[in-house]
């Protein structure tokens, strides 16, 4: 039986996959932690949680120790947008935060896990079927980290015998909790927007077209990737995962087919825009499929239809 440290536990990740992992392993083999408590929010309010600032090595690997953890899942790190606000703390929590888990996993001789992103690729990648090994030269600081990040597993992998697996996710579409700050948040942004009000402002331009996923899948890959055989995880810091490359254009399209008045419109933040054009349209996720069986079940219709539906229950 596995027993999962989750770090950032309450971002828009963590709090659907600490769920999903406590259905599947159990409530006492999951611990979630965070930097912060959220009032009202079931994980920070419920057992198995631990206040984690994953700044502080001696406390992480605490926990990790009080709880006899086989496996960490490190999602705590700052996001695109946010990022590129604040390099100077995103390069020190994105890397100070990793390398601390990253040591703890060493010590204690634990498997570990940490997302990277679309972001780790840059202005010089191909953009169209974009391969699991590339040019990676990203622009934005966040791309920065997350590249460091894959080289840095890879490093404790080859030098320590760390398990450490990864996957580049995309924009994540999900109802249950907002997003933090990232460059891709416009696809979440819309759905509350075209329920509460009938349309969208967005700060993308019409055809700017990023890989998605919604967040089922992504927690389905997250699982399967961390049960996978070792042995077959030949890219295994970081597989290229996506379930969609849309527009803004084309999502506000397919919302318009539930609901025909919505209207979309565009007024351009330019450093999110800058961030996104130096971002692949389409990656090829084939190595993800081959060596761990990657295998999203939602299109851009089906995602549209399950956010509508489970928003308006949770809205209204
Ligand atoms: P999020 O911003 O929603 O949540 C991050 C969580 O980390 C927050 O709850 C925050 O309180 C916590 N945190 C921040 N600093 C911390 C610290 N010092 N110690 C402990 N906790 C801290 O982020 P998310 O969307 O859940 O992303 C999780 C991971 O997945 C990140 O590495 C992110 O780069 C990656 N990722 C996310 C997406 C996406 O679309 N959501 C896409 C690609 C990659
Ligand atoms: C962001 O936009 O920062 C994230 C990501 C794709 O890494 N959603």
């Amino acid at each position: 039986m596995k027993n999962i440290l989750v770090t950032g536990a309450l971002g828009q990740i963590g709090t659907e996959l600490v769920s999903a992992l406590r259905q599947k392993y159990g409530e006492d083999h999951v611990i979630a932690s965070d930097l912060r408590v959220l009032e009202n929010h079931p994980i920070s309010q419920g057992k198995n949680f631990e206040i984690l600032d994953v700044m502080d090595y001696e406390r992480f690997k605490y926990v990790a120790k009080r709880y006899e953890v086989d496996t960490i899942i490190h999602l705590a790190a700052l996001l695109s947008a946010v990022a590129e606000a604040f390099p100077k703390r995103a390069w020190e929590i994105n890397m100070t935060g990793l390398v601390n888990g990253l040591e703890v996993a060493r010590e204690l001789n634990l498997q570990f896990f940490t997302p990277s992103s679309i972001g780790a690729f840059g202005p010089n990648t191909p953009k169209i079927n974009t391969p699991q090994v590339t040019i990676q030269r990203p622009s934005s600081m966040y791309g920065v980290t997350k590249v460091a990040g894959e080289l840095l597993c890879d490093y404790y992998f080859t030098k320590f015998g760390v398990d450490t697996r990864s996957m580049r996710f995309p924009g994540l579409i999900s109802y249950v909790s907002l997003p933090g700050g990232g460059t891709t948040d416009y696809a979440v942004d819309i759905f509350y927007e075209a329920l509460r009000k009938g349309n969208y402002e967005c700060f993308l331009s019409a055809d700017t077209r990023l890989d998605m996923m919604y967040m089922d899948d992504a927690v389905q890959a997250v699982i399967d990737l961390n049960e996978a055989e070792g042995s077959r995880l030949l890219n295994r810091n970081a597989y290229n995962v996506s379930g969609m490359s849309i527009t803004p254009a084309e999502l506000a399209k397919a919302i318009q087919e539930e609901i025909p008045a919505f209207e979309i419109s565009y007024k351009i933040d330019p450093v999110r825009q800058g961030i996104a054009d130096s971002w692949p349209d389409q990656i090829d996720c084939q190595s993800a499929k081959d060596e761990w069986g990657f295998n999203p079940q939602y299109t851009l219709e089906s995602t549209v239809k399950e956010m509508l539906s489970q928003l308006n229950k949770k809205l209204f």
